[in-house]
């Protein structure tokens, strides 16, 4: 049997309009430096697994129970992520479903809340989630969330405040994790909690699930209820969401990811998970996230040292977040600035931002995207600099020649290179 695969040609022959776009997009990517903390460049293998014919296969249910005829094939696919996931993260029970990290949220929240339970979770503004009990999103129109944030001293989780809200408000779930915190979270402290009140712990581990896989950072597995988390982070898996969780709640989980919340699952987006999740369990990728951590120091000390506050002080993982009051800019300016000159990142709010969001006093990077083309800590102290001019030196010129100096980046370390 000999593969049978897409061709770029294929595409190309039937429309040239989305072909070019998809042209654009690998020239995109190959020419700037990419540093949103959520981005990566998922392998060739993925993508093959990606681009593949199990595409077309419906498969409600899950491996050997499902509703329709002709799944043998796939139900290989399946198990072999859920196993790989099981081991990879010792975890008890693993559904590889769930079509998002809010997917995989949503089906939590149906598991074990019903609309007008409490949730305790971080605020947004602090680093939490759009699907922690934000108004705009289901989980704060049909629950009662409330929320924690960080301490004003030191800028990390206020824990202290956290149990106190949940001594007083008795909330069904506590959630753990966010989209912006660059420090390590201390899930035994949320799991004492979280059994003083009686309540559920979930973590969102999308951001750091990743590391967690390199064995660079502790996990939260052995303290959570469930963790939910993309596959498409520092994990450099496709997009798509994933759950582990103690054995006592899987029959729970599987029914509210289906047939609660989704219906047929992607089975192509399975496959590509789980060779996601194979290439996870290697030497190279252990390797790999712990140069990542690496790599997010060097850059926030380079950041530092270009008169940007590390919010925190610093990192212990991807990602790290940089207030830009003390150079009297904008996160709004400084994203449109970097983006002039080749460096993609995102404004972001800080904590007690006085600013709005879609202004945000300051910038959120990451290094999963540079670390998976090779570069180093050296290299993240020519991105801080890079970075420094291209925020604080507003002139065209200027932009020109840090363009020059991001080439120069991205032809010593290509990305999708072959
Ligand atoms: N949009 C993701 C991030 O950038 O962190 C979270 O969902």
């Amino acid at each position: 049997m000999t593969f049978w695969g897409p061709s770029f040609d294929d595409l190309q022959q039937t429309d040239p309009e989305i072909a070019g776009v998809v042209l654009d997009e690998l020239t995109r990517l190959r020419s700037g430096l990419q540093l949103i903390a959520s981005e990566n460049f998922t392998s060739p293998a993925v993508l093959a697994a990606l681009g593949s014919t199990l595409s077309n296969k419906y498969a409600e249910g899950y491996p050997g129970k499902r509703y329709y005829g002709g799944c043998e094939v796939v139900d290989v696919a399946e198990e072999l992520g859920i196993a790989r996931a099981k081991e990879l993260f010792g975890a008890d029970h693993a559904n590889l479903q769930p079509h998002s990290g809010a997917s995989a949220n949503l089906a939590v929240y149906g598991a074990f809340l019903n609309p007008g339970d409490t949730v305790l979770a971080m605020s947004l503004p602090h680093g939490g989630h759009l699907t922690h009990g934000t108004k705009v999103s289901f989980s704060g129109k049909w629950f009662n969330a409330v929320h924690y944030g960080v301490a004003q001293h030191n800028e990390d989780i206020d824990y202290d405040q956290m149990r106190d809200l949940a001594r007083e408000h008795r909330p069904k779930m506590i959630i753990a994790g966010g989209s912006a915190i660059p420090r390590l979270i201390d899930f035994k402290a949320f799991r004492e909690v979280a059994d003083e009140v009686g309540a559920i712990l979930m973590v969102d581990a999308a951001h750091f699930i990743g590391l967690v896989a390199g064995k660079a950072i502790p996990s939260p597995v052995p303290y959570a209820d469930v963790v939910t988390f993309t596959t498409h982070k520092v994990l450099r898996g496709p997009r798509g969401g994933m759950l582990v969780c103690k054995a006592e709640h899987a029959a729970k989980l599987d029914k509210a990811v289906f047939p609660m919340m989704q219906g047929g699952p992607l089975m192509h987006a399975i496959a590509a998970k789980a060779v996601a999740l194979k290439e996870a369990a290697t030497p190279a990728y252990q390797d790999y996230a712990r140069q990542v951590i690496a790599n997010s120091i060097a850059l926030t000390d380079g950041l530092a040292a270009e008169g940007m506050r590390p919010v925190t002080g610093g990192t212990d993982t991807h990602l790290s977040l940089l207030d830009l009051q003390g150079i009297d800019v904008t996160g709004q300016q400084a994203e449109a600035r970097c983006a002039a000159a080749g460096i993609v990142l995102n404004k972001n709010a800080i904590p007690y931002d006085p600013q709005p969001p879609s202004v945000a006093s300051g910038i959120r990077v990451g290094t999963p995207s540079v670390t998976t083309q090779g570069m180093t800590e050296g290299d993240m102290k020519e991105i801080a600099g890079l970075i420094g001019r291209a925020i604080k030196d507003d002139d065209a010129s200027a932009a020109a020649d840090i363009r020059q100096g991001v080439d120069a980046l991205v032809k010593a370390h290509p990305a999708y290179a072959r």
